[in-house]
C-alpha cells in the first residue's frame, strides 16, 4: 500500500534575496516596467498609509489594510492584461489601483458609496468580496466563459489562507481541473485570517500543497519578492491563455497592519515576529535595494516619488470627499434582478422617511 505522506514545506520561490541581490532568474523586462512596479508599491503604500489616517478622523468607514502585501499584489497584476478577469477580495487595492482603479473610488468603497464597487468600463474587474472565498467560484465561471467563447482572456481570483479553509476554495480547484479554465487561484498567505494563524487553521504544511488533490500545479512564492510574484503569475497566466488550465499561487508575506480597523493585533500577534517582517522583510525596502544596484533608483528620485505619490493620494481624498453623496435607497439596487415585494416595502418606507427627514431638517 503506498502512503501519501504530506510533505514538508517546499522552498519558496525567489529571485531577490533580502538585501536586494540576485539569487534567481530575474525577468526579462524593459527597464521603465521595473521602475513602472516600484512606483506603484511606494504609491500603494503612501495610499495605504493615508486610508488608515482618514479612518481613524472618522472620513472613512471600516478598511482592510494591506501594508507589507505590496509586492505580491503589483508582482501579481503585473503579470495581468486589462481583458483579463479580476476578482479581488477586500484587500487588493494595491493590485487594483495598479491595475488602473481609480483612487477615489478606492476610498468610495470604504465611504459606503456603491461607486466604490464600480470598475472603469475599461476594466473587468468585479466588485470586492467579502464573502470569504465566493469569489473562486465566479472566478471559475469568468475563466470557463471566457474558454468556451473562445477568447484569450483568463480569470484571476484573490484570495487569502483563510479562504482555502472554505468549501468555496475546494469546489473552486475542482471544477476548474476538471474543465481545464483558464484561472489563476492566487493565495496571499500572510500569516492571518483574522487572529488565528496559519498553523491553527491548516494540517498542510503549505497551501500550494494542496494544488496537487486537484491534479493541478501549486507553486510557493515568496511573496515579498515583486520579481519572483511577476515571473511565477507569468507563467501561471500564459499557461492557462495557451489551454493548460489552472495553477495555484500561494505567495507568502505578512500583513504588517490591522486585520482591519476594527481590529487590534497587540492582542494575539507576536512582538518580534512583527518586528522582523517589517524591519528585514519589507518588499519596498527589497525591490529599492535592487534598483539602485542596477543604477536605476537614487535618494533625489526617491523623494521626489515620495512627493508625488503624496500628491496624488491627496488630489484622490479631495475627488473622493466632493463626490455627489450616494443616494441611502441604493442599498436595494444591485442584489434582484426585479426587487421582491418584502424589500420594495422596505425601499419604499425608507424612501418616505428620507423625504419626510428632508423636509422636517430644512
Ligand atoms: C464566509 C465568511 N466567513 C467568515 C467571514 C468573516 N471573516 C472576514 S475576514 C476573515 C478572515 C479571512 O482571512 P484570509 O482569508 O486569510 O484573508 P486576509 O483577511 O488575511 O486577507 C473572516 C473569517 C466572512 N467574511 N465570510
Ligand atoms: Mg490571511
Amino acid at each position: 500500500m503506498e502512503i501519501y505522506a504530506p510533505g514538508g514545506p517546499k522552498p519558496e520561490y525567489r529571485v531577490l534575496n533580502e538585501d536586494g541581490s540576485v539569487v534567481g532568474r530575474v525577468p526579462d523586462l524593459p527597464e521603465d516596467r521595473f521602475i513602472d512596479m516600484y512606483r506603484a508599491m511606494v504609491l500603494a503604500r503612501t495610499f495605504d498609509e493615508r486610508a488608515l489616517n482618514l479612518q481613524r478622523q472618522g472620513r472613512i468607514g471600516t478598511y482592510a489594510p494591506f501594508s507589507g502585501q505590496e509586492a505580491a499584489q503589483i508582482g501579481s497584476f503585473a503579470a495581468l492584461e486589462k481583458d483579463d478577469w479580476v476578482f479581488p477580495s477586500y484587500r487588493e487595492w494595491a493590485g487594483l489601483i495598479y491595475h488602473g482603479f481609480p483612487m477615489d473610488r478606492a476610498l468610495l468603497y470604504s465611504m459606503g458609496h456603491p461607486a466604490g464597487a464600480q470598475a472603469p468600463p475599461d476594466l473587468r474587474v468585479f466588485p470586492v468580496q467579502i464573502v470569504i472565498a465566493s469569489q473562486l467560484l465566479h472566478a471559475v465561471g469568468a475563466g470557463w466563459a471566457c474558454q468556451l467563447r473562445g477568447e484569450r482572456s483568463v480569470a484571476a481570483a484573490f484570495f487569502g489562507d483563510g479562504a482555502t479553509s472554505e468549501g468555496d476554495f475546494h469546489e473552486a480547484l475542482n471544477m476548474a481541473s476538471v474543465f481545464r479554465v483558464p484561472v489563476i487561484f492566487f493565495c496571499q498567505n500572510n500569516g492571518w485570517a483574522i487572529s488565528v494563524p496559519v498553523s491553527h487553521q491548516m494540517r498542510s504544511a503549505t497551501v500550494a500543497q494542496k494544488a496537487v488533490a486537484y491534479g493541478i500545479d501549486g507553486v510557493r512564492v515568496d511573496g515579498n519578492d515583486v520579481l519572483a510574484v511577476f515571473e511565477v503569475m507569468h507563467r501561471a497566466v500564459e499557461q492557462a491563455r495557451s489551454g493548460g488550465g489552472p495553477m495555484l499561487i500561494e505567495a507568502v508575506t505578512y500583513r504588517l497592519g490591522p486585520h482591519t480597523t476594527a481590529d487590534d493585533p497587540t492582542r494575539y500577534r507576536d512582538e518580534a515576529e512583527w518586528k522582523q517582517w517589517r524591519e528585514q522583510r519589507d518588499p519596498i525596502h527589497r525591490y529599492r535595494k535592487f534598483l539602485e544596484k542596477r543604477g536605476l533608483w537614487d535618494e533625489e528620485k526617491e523623494s521626489a516619488l515620495r512627493e508625488e505619490s503624496r500628491r496624488s493620494v491627496d488630489d484622490a481624498v479631495l475627488r473622493a470627499e466632493s463626490h455627489p453623496k450616494a443616494d441611502p435607497s441604493a442599498v436595494f439596487d444591485h442584489v434582484y434582478g426585479s426587487i421582491p415585494p418584502d424589500l420594495a416595502r422596505q425601499k419604499n418606507d425608507l424612501m418616505g422617511r428620507t423625504i419626510q427627514g428632508k423636509g422636517a431638517g430644512a
